[in-house]
């Protein structure tokens, strides 16, 4: 075979170079991507899209003398497989691909780095064997052997760059969304190609602080029109918690089903269970954060904006003017804002964007003792977190804003023997088994804070928002879940498993299990409603969860939502209940808001369009 490899042209052995990259690619793209695959055209595709970019990088190896440049090419080799490679290693664990953005904020994505080595296959050898025969090769072979005629060179890059043209085309013709719909980087990358995707991807997040320049008041008014048209309906419940003091917890990766559900017959939250009972209990808010997880969820229930698809505003934009939760209490109630967390107060570039949000007083790590005792994992664990909190939170000024991250039950979930009050699960995941194990911590630290808060007579003019900012049980570790809950794998019970509690309790307040489905940019205006402040013109794409609108959809990052009876997701409509694929149509009414909301909100953020209105 090497033999036969020495007679070859430069031109040759550049296409065996961009041919294995290709093959390799497509392989990855059917065996390591889970591609829905909806039609003929979604495997031309996938077959198609890389060819043109790949003989266009590949070209890089000739194009500037008279032969191939041997090390150009095995160096193109290398980093071409180490891309895909470490696509599929992200793939692996969130389900998604990678973007420009989140590369500069690694240090802030928990989770990939503890379990780098898990996520690797004995059988990802194979991707990596050509390099050792085209190394091996080229290092043996005399360069005078890959000469290049000039002609041949215009003839490869011309085919291509009309096979990148078709691909574009073809990519427009499956979905003439495509450019528009970014966000939706499953449908990018299965037209494009990754390496395509990448680079336009990059070109992207480059050319994205441009858009603030081009922006004028007249945009502003235009984009936050369609802000006031949100639901302002009044309630009997308008106002009942009026000027109390606003505790708001944030439950780190909480999700919905841990609530009244028990392991080897125990409760995983006792104390939640209970407060549910006496609380606005929403059963059926979705999870709607994306790569900026805690950040995106802080930023969601503040400003009411969508987060951004790819990347966290509080590390991409947080000098941008913002009307938020403490501007809007400030303004109508003299309300004091104050946020509380164990961890650096570096993390998701916390201390520049609290300011921006308008918080007067941010008590990160530095302002607890923090000891190798009282720690694990990110920083602070919750009880000693919660104790050393009411400290401050006697000394600030009522009414008050606090708004506590809990950190404890983030992934991997350690937890030392101490600290257990509940036995393992027994699935076959790991990580399932030990999340209830913190989940159950979380629910002891919050039941001995309320506790404090009542002995200290704190707790009688305080309203209580508690709600999961977003998944804990990864897509990854499904099957664990559906293990754990006796759930059968579909699409309808992934998406109940996408969903946190909510929960809000005014005391002294009658409970009640409203089933009434939104999302977490919802949290704000129903606070809201409960503190009898006027929201209508508050700039944000949330509705009052006293009056939603049930089919209003709530919508997810990537592009994807829930209606009142269907589910769209990797562009397939699906049956909510019982998750059976439906035709396309049933969904479609409901597309072009969806598009809208997150064009808008994307809009204000990149262009900074608040500080037109905002005085
Ligand atoms: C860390 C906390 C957890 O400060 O916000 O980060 P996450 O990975 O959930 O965004
Ligand atoms: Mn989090």
């Amino acid at each position: 075979m090497l033999g036969n490899l020495e007679k070859t042209s430069g031109m040759k052995l550049t296409l065996i170079v961009a041919g294995i990259l290709w093959m390799k690619t497509v392989i990855v793209s059917f065996v390591g991507f889970d591609f829905t695959i909806q039609s003929f055209l979604d495997i031309v595709l996938i077959v198609l899209s890389p060819i043109g970019s790949l003989l266009l990088v590949s070209g890089f190896s000739f194009y500037f003398g008279k032969r191939v440049n041997r090390l150009i090419l095995f160096v193109l080799l290398v980093v071409g497989t180490g891309i895909l490679y470490g696509d599929l290693l992200y793939y692996r664990f969130y389900i998604d691909f990678v973007t420009a953005p989140i590369l500069f904020q690694f240090d802030n994505v928990g989770g990939l780095s503890a379990s780098t080595v898990e996520l690797m296959s004995p059988w990802d050898i194979l991707l990596f064997i050509d390099l050792f025969i085209i190394g091996w090769f080229l290092i043996k072979t005399k360069s005078n052997k890959f000469i290049v005629e000039k002609k041949s060179k215009k003839k490869f890059i011309a085919t291509g760059t009309i096979l990148v043209a078709l691909t574009v085309c073809l990519g427009l013709v499956k979905s003439i969304h495509l450019f528009s719909e970014t966000y939706d980087r499953e449908q990018m990358v299965k037209s494009l190609g990754p390496l395509n995707y990448h680079l336009y991807d990059i070109a992207l997040g480059a050319t994205a602080p441009l858009k603030r320049i081009f922006v004028t008041e007249s945009d502003a008014l235009a984009s936050t029109e369609y802000l006031q048209t949100k639901d302002s309906k009044r309630t009997d419940l308008f106002g009942i918690a009026k000027g109390k003091n606003v505790v708001l917890i944030s439950l780190e990766s909480t999700q919905d089903f841990v609530i009244n559900q028990k392991v080897n017959g125990e409760e995983i939250t006792p104390f939640l269970n209970d407060l549910v009972k006496d609380s606005f209990y929403f059963s059926q808010i979705y999870d709607q954060t994306a790569q900026g997880k805690t950040s995106d969820a802080e930023f969601m229930v503040d400003t009411g904006l969508y987060p951004l698809a790819s990347g966290s505003v509080f590390v991409r934009r947080p000098e941008n003017t913002f009307y938020s939760l403490p501007h809007i209490l400030k303004d109508t109630k003299d309300y004091y804002a104050a946020t509380f967390h164990g961890n650096e107060r570096t993390f998701w570039n916390r201390d520049v964007m609290y300011e921006s949000l308008g918080y007067d007083k941010y008590f990160s790590k530095r302002d607890y003792n923090v000891t190798e005792e009282n720690s694990i994992n990110y920083g602070l664990k919750d009880i000693p977190f919660f104790q050393q909190s009411v400290e401050y939170l006697e000394e600030i000024p009522e009414p008050y804003y606090a708004k506590f991250l809990t950190l404890t039950n983030h992934f991997p979930f350690l937890l030392e023997e101490k600290d257990t009050f509940i036995e393992e699960a027994n699935t076959e995941d790991e990580v399932v088994n030990r999340y209830v194990t913190t989940v159950r911590y979380l629910d002891e630290s919050i039941e001995k804070f309320f506790k404090t808060l009542k002995e200290k007579g704190m707790y009688e003019d305080t309203v209580f928002i508690l709600h999961g900012d977003h998944y804990g049980i990864s897509e990854k570790y499904d099957d664990g879940l559906n293990e754990l809950l006796g759930d059968e794998e579909n699409v309808a019970n992934y998406m109940k498993h996408q969903q946190v509690p909510l929960i809000i309790h005014v005391p002294g307040q009658e409970g009640e299990t409203i089933t009434t489905q939104g999302g977490e940019i919802d949290i704000r205006p129903t606070l809201l409603h409960l503190l009898g402040i006027k929201s209508e013109n508050s700039y944000s794409f949330g509705h009052n969860l006293f009056t939603r609108d049930n089919d209003h959809p709530v919508i997810f990052r990537d592009g994807s939502f829930v209606a009142k009876n269907y589910v769209y997701k990797d562009n397939m409509c699906y049956d909510k209940n019982d998750g059976t694929i439906v035709d396309l149509q049933k969904c479609e009414p409901y597309f072009e808001i969806v598009r809208h909301e997150l064009e808008l909100s994307d809009n204000i953020i990149f262009g900074d369009l608040l500080r037109f209105v905002v005085e």
